[in-house]
């Protein structure tokens, strides 16, 4: 079991945000958070000093996955829900890259939902970033698991009526190694949060409260001035961080926790032969 990072931090060169900024114009929406989301990864990345081919953005299918196009790393923009299955093949066949996996509240929570409880408990060396807006934005505004039950619109009259689930707290009783949240309203505290999500060996949960402003345009005042720091200070302690999550009203930021449980890292099969493989399909 490994317990330092699989991915190597001696950076020889400096690098600029815009270093990770690809040629493709994003086509969110004016004002979506997600705009500010990808400044923050690309300032993040810069911060880390990491070489843009070193780098691999895996995501599933929705608004906040189009992240890989706009982005001058890796990239692979895979089916709904199966971004973390692909990241961790990726990531074992590959230990020498950095993961980022990046997903909605709806690729990520409902049809990836069973990826993200294994993906906790294998604790491979994954950055998961997940832009939370509550509603299912590019399939225009399905109720989400994080949606508010009693959120009315024409879709889901009088709201859906369902509890939403706490991602927070499925990722800690799961296993996940780093637990955060922060929002796209903030870019710096954003970057940062993703730099320490990087930095901390093993599976990293950042949960980004990220509007969207077309389908619900509540959130662009009902989240105005709405973040505060965490109350409990960081912890590695998972009964503390449980006891306070379930008191948790879905607005703090930061860090919570923070383990060293050591990260899933096979050695890789260096001496396999892809002819090989390939003879294997053919038959
Ligand atoms: C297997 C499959 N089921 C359903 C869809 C339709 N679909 C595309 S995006 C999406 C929801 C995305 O919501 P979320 O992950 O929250 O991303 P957002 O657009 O809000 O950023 C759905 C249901 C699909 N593309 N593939
Ligand atoms: S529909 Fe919503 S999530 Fe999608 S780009 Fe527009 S504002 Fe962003
Ligand atoms: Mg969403």
């Amino acid at each position: 079991m490994n317990l330092v990072p699989t991915h190597g931090f001696e950076a020889d060169q400096t690098y600029q945000p815009a270093d990770y900024k690809s040629d493709i114009k994003p086509v969110w929406c004016p004002g979506c958070g997600d705009h500010a989301v990808l400044l923050a990864f690309q300032r993040a990345m810069a911060e880390l000093a990491l070489p843009p081919e070193k780098v691999a953005v895996v995501s599933g299918i929705g608004c906040s996955s189009r992240i890989p196009a706009y982005t001058n790393t890796y990239g692979f923009h895979g089916v709904h829900g199966r971004s973390l299955a692909l990241a961790t093949g990726l990531k074992i066949a590959r230990p020498d890259l950095t993961v980022i996996v990046a997903s909605g509240d709806g690729d990520g929570f409902s049809i990836g939902g069973n990826h993200f409880l294994h993906a906790c408990r294998r604790n491979v060396d994954l950055t998961y970033i997940v832009m939370d807006n509550r509603i299912y934005g590019m399939t225009k505004g399905q109720p989400s698991p994080t949606t508010e039950p009693d959120w009315d619109t024409a879709i889901a009259p009088g709201g859906s009526g369902v509890s939403p689930f706490h991602p927070m707290l499925i990722a800690l009783a799961s296993g996940a190694n780093f637990i955060g949240r922060t929002s796209s309203a903030n870019v710096a505290h954003c970057g940062r949060m993703i730099v320490e999500a990087v930095r901390t060996p093993g599976f990293s949960f950042l949960q980004i409260l990220s509007p969207c402003v077309t389908f619900r345009p509540d959130q662009r005042e009902g989240w105005k001035g709405i973040f505060r720091d965490h109350p409990q200070p960081e912890t590695d302690d998972p009964s503390l961080a449980a006891r306070y999550l379930m008191d948790d009203d879905g607005f703090n930021i930061g860090i919570l926790y923070r383990a060293t449980r050591g990260c899933y890292a096979p050695a890789p099969h260096r001496d396999l032969d892809p002819a090989l493989l390939e003879k294997e399909f053919e038959a």
